[in-house]
């Protein structure tokens, strides 16, 4: 039996200050973000999903990198990059934003911090916004400083999460809101907290910028969270898609437009911003948006089966198939636990992405006929009912 290839991990792939603890606490799997190493497993998918779901998990996010963008023309950087309005945002707060090129191609998908009236941060999915800021401000002649600061964010996510930060920070954690934050001291160092993370669970995002005191922080959440079960933890595939939360580069990436993506309810198409892909958004909107995400919700009795292999560069094309060959289309698929149910998205042409249904051919050869249905998933409209 030939072994199966593994990854060999160079200086290349780079570190984040916890790493070593996300392995003790039992990472088992990796994946690469952003030039970086990010768990994807602990005790399995499942398990790690109805813990998750239940009590508090400590995710190792150092991957998500802050693009910080600052000087008198940081806003206006800012602004040209993304479609959404930004200059009536507060200094207290984050903001989810497309990144859209002047093609209204999707370049990334951060939530923005605004630090302060000339100072920003993007804290960027998994592709190189650092070079395209750079680029342009440079062509642009602005004045701004583009860089990535030494900042790992860990996330604190679950239901128990709220008391968790409570105990280590006090109370005053449980006034900041929604994609707010604040700046909470610890051990004599401010943190920048907020009220955000890659579930829907619930929970915060410390920005770490000091290490000794980042670990100290991360082993005091463990200490003092023992009762609430706490565990090690990471971005989980199944709660994620089931709630619908967009992947850049699994469920769509540079090929696709902002609309093509859904993210439509996130940007000021309405309002005169300065924006590199304002034009070529408000005109795809007026012709009409060509294909767009979807959900697919499969029924496919037994744990996960493997939907279709995807080579990377194939996209879709034929008109309504008979048969929706997903090797051309698929994004993330995982097994949902709680509904029995295959889960997936895929990005189809009109007028297949307005069915309802359509017959899907899957890896084994067999057909079945899965629903269509927008993003996120509305089970209970679809008639899928929790099992558990
Ligand atoms: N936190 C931080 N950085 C990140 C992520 C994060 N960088 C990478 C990646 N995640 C960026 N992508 C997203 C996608 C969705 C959300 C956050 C980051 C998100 N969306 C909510 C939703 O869809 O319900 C809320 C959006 C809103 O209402 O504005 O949270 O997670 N630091």
């Amino acid at each position: 039996m030939t072994q199966s290839p593994y990854l060999a991990v160079s200086r290349r792939l780079r570190k984040s200050p916890f790493m070593s603890r996300a392995v003790a606490n039992g990472a088992k799997a990796f994946t690469v973000y952003n030039h970086m190493l990010l768990a994807t497993e602990f005790e399995s998918l499942e398990s790690d999903y109805w813990h998750l779901c239940s009590a508090v998990q400590v995710w190792d996010v150092g991957v998500e990198r802050q693009v910080s963008i600052k000087g008198p023309d940081a806003t206006e950087l800012v602004q040209w990059m993304t479609p959404r309005a930004v200059s009536g945002v507060a200094n207290d707060r984050c903001i989810y934003l497309p990144l859209a090129d002047e093609h209204g191609k999707l370049v990334n998908d951060p939530v923005g911090i605004r630090l302060a009236d000339d100072h920003w941060w993007l804290s960027v999915a998994d592709s190189d916004v650092i070079l395209w800021a750079k680029g342009l401000a440079r062509g642009a002649k602005l004045d701004v400083q583009v860089d990535e600061p030494d900042v790992w964010p860990l996330a604190i996510q679950g239901p128990l999460a709220e008391t968790l930060m409570a105990r280590v920070f006090g109370d005053a954690v449980k006034d900041i809101r929604f994609f707010r934050y604040q700046r909470m001291d610890y051990r004599g160092h401010s943190f920048i907290v907020a009220r955000s993370g890659w579930s829907k669970q619930g929970g915060f995002e410390v920005y770490v910028d000091d290490i000794a005191k980042g670990q100290a922080l991360y082993d005091e959440l463990f200490e003092l969270g023992r009762d609430l079960d706490v565990r090690a933890g990471c971005p989980n595939l199944i709660e994620r898609l089931e709630n619908g939360l967009l992947s850049y580069g699994n469920d769509m990436d540079g090929r696709h437009t902002v609309l093509e993506s859904g993210l439509g309810g996130f940007i000021s198409l309405d309002q005169d911003i300065d924006s590199l892909s304002h034009a070529a958004l408000r005109a795809e909107a007026q012709r009409g948006i060509a294909r767009k995400v979807v959900g697919l919700v499969l029924p496919v009795s037994d744990a996960p089966t493997p939907l279709a292999e995807q080579p990377f560069g194939s996209e879709v094309s034929e008109a309504i198939p008979r048969q929706l060959d997903l090797t051309h289309c698929l994004g993330s698929q995982c097994w949902s636990p709680r509904y029995k149910v295959q889960i997936a998205t895929a990005i189809l042409e009109e007028p297949l992405a307005s069915e309802t249904h359509c017959n899907v051919l899957l890896a084994d050869g067999t057909q079945v006929t899965a629903q269509i249905c927008s993003v996120p998933f509305n089970f209970e409209q679809l008639g899928v009912k929790a099992a558990v």
